[in-house]
């Protein structure tokens, strides 16, 4: 194997935060106990290998412009995915990421028909097993591409014409049996087309029962095999689609409830998706613990005047630390993961760019969980919220929930009630209690 990226000879090292070396890591120290454990089993970080080996740099305006020499119309198909793998691996490897994510067609090219494609994917995934294999590098989570061939421009189960979900369904049926040889953890389905443009051409109750329909096909399919990974859905509220069906946590969550998947699905959150829905980061991590739907994480960052899901690095250590806070607060990613579902800048053309990239991205969440572990352990915000809902431990508080009150008992205790005591809600001293954290984190 001819190495690709020369410039790095050796694995990322930790360093610490003193250190100067800009290929090293100052915060994240895969061995490091942190609330008791190591910090590489809290952040299960994976590479994905869509935006780092497959996309060469275009946009909608020009075409690529990095070096990625196994893309592209001189390259024959088979050959360059086979390079694109290898060069994958060696990059898994020096970044000591401990896990990656895929999609179908990321790693296999697309054949004429059905059954080629089927038959290439194959091939790919036994070069893939050998290099987990030889490496130690395991998987998150699979998915399939059911959103790029033109044949989904209307969604694939959710598309007017059954004959594109028998495609659909295909695809995610060979996809899940890749992951579970492969030993994922996961399952996610994004809904890269499963919603509307216009109301005018769409039946939104077809299109749901569709949707519906599909995922409990996939969790009958998931038992039949023995795959015991989590499925998860990955919601986003729109781009490609105008309207899509999974807009965030909520919406998903009232979905699964409706159509009897509770349970049986969680979600995969992706921090540039939350904000285009117009949720923090972590409002959508609360809100899938209190829904019980928790699964996993793509850790990217959207941009403050970009209104699309331009997949930057995360860098703000504020923003991860009251997510990670969440996470940890929920029990930590169990079988989930960090997966870096980000891009380099188009100009980030030398091959050490991607280095660079996930090193910030890594020690951006180690500092976050750091800083997120100890709020926990000083436990002062438990104890503020605790303090500030004490009246519905009491007497009165527990008599309502319980049901012992009406409309009118209350109000017949308003009556002769003294007006409610008012408290302060301290929300500038808790951001300076989390600003302090993230100080302190070391
Ligand atoms: C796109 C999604 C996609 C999924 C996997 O916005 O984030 O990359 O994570 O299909
Ligand atoms: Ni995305
Ligand atoms: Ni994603």
């Amino acid at each position: 194997m001819t190495e690709f990226f020369t410039s790095v000879s050796s694995r990322i090292a930790y360093e610490g935060p003193e250190s100067d070396n800009p290929l090293a890591f100052r915060w994240y120290d895969a061995d490091r106990i942190v609330a008791g454990k190591r910090m590489e089993d809290h952040l299960r970080f994976a590479v994905s290998y869509w935006h780092s080996f497959c996309w060469d740099g275009y946009d909608i305006f020009g075409a690529g412009t990095m070096d990625r020499p196994w893309v592209g119309p001189h390259v024959d198909p088979l050959n360059g995915a086979k390079r694109k793998m290898e060069v994958a691996f060696e990059f898994f490897e020096k970044l000591g990421a401990p896990f990656w994510c895929f999609h179908d067609r990321d790693i296999a090219p697309e054949g004429a028909t059905a059954r080629e494609s089927a038959r290439l994917l194959d091939e790919m995934v036994e070069e893939a097993a050998g290099h987990m294999e030889r490496t130690g590098v395991r998987l998150l989570w699979g998915t399939a591409n059911a959103f790029s061939n033109p044949r989904y421009q209307a969604g694939a189960a959710t598309n007017p014409d059954p004959e594109v979900f028998v495609q659909a369904a295909a695809q995610v049926c060979h996809a899940l049996e890749v992951t579970h040889k492969l030993g994922g953890d996961n399952y996610v389905l994004w809904g890269g087309r499963e919603g509307y443009e216009t109301l005018l051409n769409t039946d939104i109750d077809r299109e749901q029962e569709q949707l519906a329909r599909f995922l409990h096909m996939v969790i009958e399919h998931k038992r039949s095999i023995g795959f015991d990974g989590q499925i998860l859905l990955e919601p986003k509220p729109f781009e490609p689609m105008k309207h899509q069906y999974d807009h965030d946590v909520s919406t998903v969550h009232a979905f699964l409830q409706r159509f009897d998947l509770m349970g049986e699905v969680h979600v995969n959150i992706e921090v540039n998706h939350a904000t285009l829905s117009g949720h923090d980061f972590d409002h959508e991590v609360a809100a899938a613990f209190s829904a019980g739907i928790f699964g996993s994480i793509d850790a990217n960052a959207g941009d403050d005047r970009l209104g699309w899901d331009v997949d930057r690095f995360p860098v703000s250590v504020e923003q991860m630390t009251l997510g990670m806070y969440e996470i940890l607060k929920g029990g930590g990613l169990g079988r989930g993961g960090l997966n870096f579902d980000a891009k380099l800048r188009r100009q980030s053309i030398a091959r050490d760019d991607l280095f660079h990239a996930h090193i910030g991205g890594m020690d951006t969440m180690a500092r976050s969980l750091l800083a997120a572990a100890s709020l926990i352990e000083q436990a002062e915000l438990p104890a503020i919220v605790a303090e500030r809902y004490r009246g519905w431990d009491a007497d009165l508080g527990a008599s309502i929930l319980a049901g012992n009150e009406s409309l009118s008992s209350l109000r017949d205790r308003a009556l002769d009630a003294a007006e409610p005591v008012r408290i302060s809600g301290r929300q500038e001293a808790l951001e300076n209690l989390v600003a302090r954290s993230v100080e302190r984190a070391r």
